[in-house]
């Protein structure tokens, strides 16, 4: 019997008939709505935001939220699988749902008072309020226990002064989760737009995540009131939570990234004559894309297993690092093979592998750059800090 060239190892036979379900549906929404235009949006450097009722209706905004926010209820699994299906789509949709999901609707829950849940949760899972997490600034993403960005109480306010940079849908947003050192340690403001002093500017020319919004965020004496605080949470452990959730999808989705690609080159590869014969029939090629499939398949194994790690309660952020490390590797390293046995063709984005190898210069470095994972592996195996 043949193989499913994508899940060589039936890694699908080992999810539940919910998590299937999940999964197709991600998929036939990823395969109608999407890839027909996605190409375009890359293009003109836009986020589709015409997908957005959709993606609301099919419960992907805060997925594994309790249904009494407005949420799906979903394990940690099929968001897992809906982060791997968005990606196999496009890496700027994964985020944008990422973002949403694990950076803002993800600190309201588990930092939130219940008048903060019900206030936002189901206005975001109805897509109805984006959201943004500023943490990042200028002057150094990997070492954010050095943000500047401050807030000082001040009667029933907070008054904020700072900036953050590399904000993915900071033009979007409605509200932004904004960490600041405060005079009691870092702590999370839910700030809205409009608020005076708050301003959010796209930034321009990325040659990555083109089908995605970035922005910097800037904060002038911003007064937020005490009721916007987070009120559940100090220190740098609040947005560090946020950061294991979101890597914890960015482990599955570059999976569906590389599946992607490797679908296109196996097309491609066949139809294409050099020789006399097809550039599939060659033994380079064909041990090329065979050890595609194989690291695909050691990512969707890691992924699943750190999925139900996750599902059981275990889950240890070194175990993320490690899934979001290796997956992104795995991915980006097969984005660029497939851009080159698609020849020149490889260069446009007619085909997929060139939008997707620039998209994962973007996943590879954001929640946490390789360094900074290989760092945390260094540092649970040895017992030394090395940052
Ligand atoms: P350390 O000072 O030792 O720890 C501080 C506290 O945090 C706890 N902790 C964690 N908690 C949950 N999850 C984690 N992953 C955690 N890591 C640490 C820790 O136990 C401690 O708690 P407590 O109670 O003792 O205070 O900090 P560290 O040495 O562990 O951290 C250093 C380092 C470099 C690992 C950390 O600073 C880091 O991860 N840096 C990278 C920053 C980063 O990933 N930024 C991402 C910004 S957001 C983003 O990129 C969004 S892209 C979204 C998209 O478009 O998809
Ligand atoms: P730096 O921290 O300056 O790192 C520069 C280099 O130094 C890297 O190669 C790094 O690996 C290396 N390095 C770091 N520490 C060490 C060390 N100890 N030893 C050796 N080398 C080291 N942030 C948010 O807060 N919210 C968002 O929504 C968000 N979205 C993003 C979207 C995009 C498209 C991008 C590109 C970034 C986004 N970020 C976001 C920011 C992202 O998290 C940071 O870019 C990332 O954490 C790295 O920080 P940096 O860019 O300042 O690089």
């Amino acid at each position: 019997m043949a193989l499913n060239p994508f899940d060589l190892y039936d890694v699908r036979s080992l999810l539940s008939e919910e998590e299937r379900a999940v999964q197709d549906s991600v998929a036939r929404f990823v395969d109608e709505r999407v890839l027909p235009i996605i190409g375009d949006c890359f293009d003109q450097g836009r986020f589709p935001m015409e997908l957005l009722p959709e993606i609301a209706e099919l419960g992907l905004l805060g997925s594994s939220l309790p249904e009494e926010y407005g949420c799906a209820g979903l394990n940690g699994v099929s968001y897992g699988l809906i982060c791997q299906e968005l990606e196999r789509g496009d890496s700027g949709l994964r985020s944008f749902v990422s973002v949403q999901s694990s950076l803002c609707m993800y600190p309201i829950y588990a930092y939130g008072s219940e008048e903060q849940r019900r206030r936002w949760l189901p206005d975001m899972a109805a897509g109805k309020v984006i959201g943004c997490f500023g943490l990042t600034e200028a002057h150094g993403g990997s070492d954010p226990a050095s943000m500047k960005t401050h807030a000082r109480r001040d009667g029933e306010d907070w008054v904020l002064n700072g900036s953050k940079m590399w904000i993915t849908n900071g033009n979007l947003a409605d509200i932004a989760i904004v960490w600041a050192h405060t005079d009691d340690g870092i702590q999370g403001f839910v700030v809205e737009k409009g608020f005076a002093g708050f301003t959010a500017q796209e930034i321009k020319h990325k040659m990555s995540l083109r089908a995605s919004v970035t922005s910097a965020l800037y904060f002038d004496g911003v007064r937020v009131p005490e009721a916007n605080r987070l009120p559940n949470v100090k220190g740098l452990k609040g947005p560090l939570g946020c950061l294991t959730q979101a890597r914890y999808g960015i482990s599955w989705g570059p999976v569906g990234a590389a599946i992607a690609c490797l679908q296109e080159v196996l097309e491609y590869t066949k139809e294409r004559m050099l020789f006399g014969r097809p550039v599939a029939a060659t033994q380079s090629a064909q041990i090329k894309m065979a050890d595609m499939a194989r690291r695909i398949t050691c990512g969707q194994l890691l992924a699943l297993q750190l999925g139900r790690l996750k599902d059981a309660g275990t889950l240890q952020p070194q175990q993320v690092s490690l899934a979001k490390w290796n997956n992104c590797r795995m991915a980006i390293d097969i984005a660029r093979e497939c851009r080159d046995l698609l020849g020149g063709a490889g260069i446009t984005t007619e085909h997929a592998a060139i939008r997707h190898a620039l998209n994962l210069e973007s996943v590879i470095t954001y929640e946490g750059t390789e360094t900074v994972h290989q760092l945390v592996i260094g540092r649970e195996l040895t017992g030394i800090n090395a940052f």
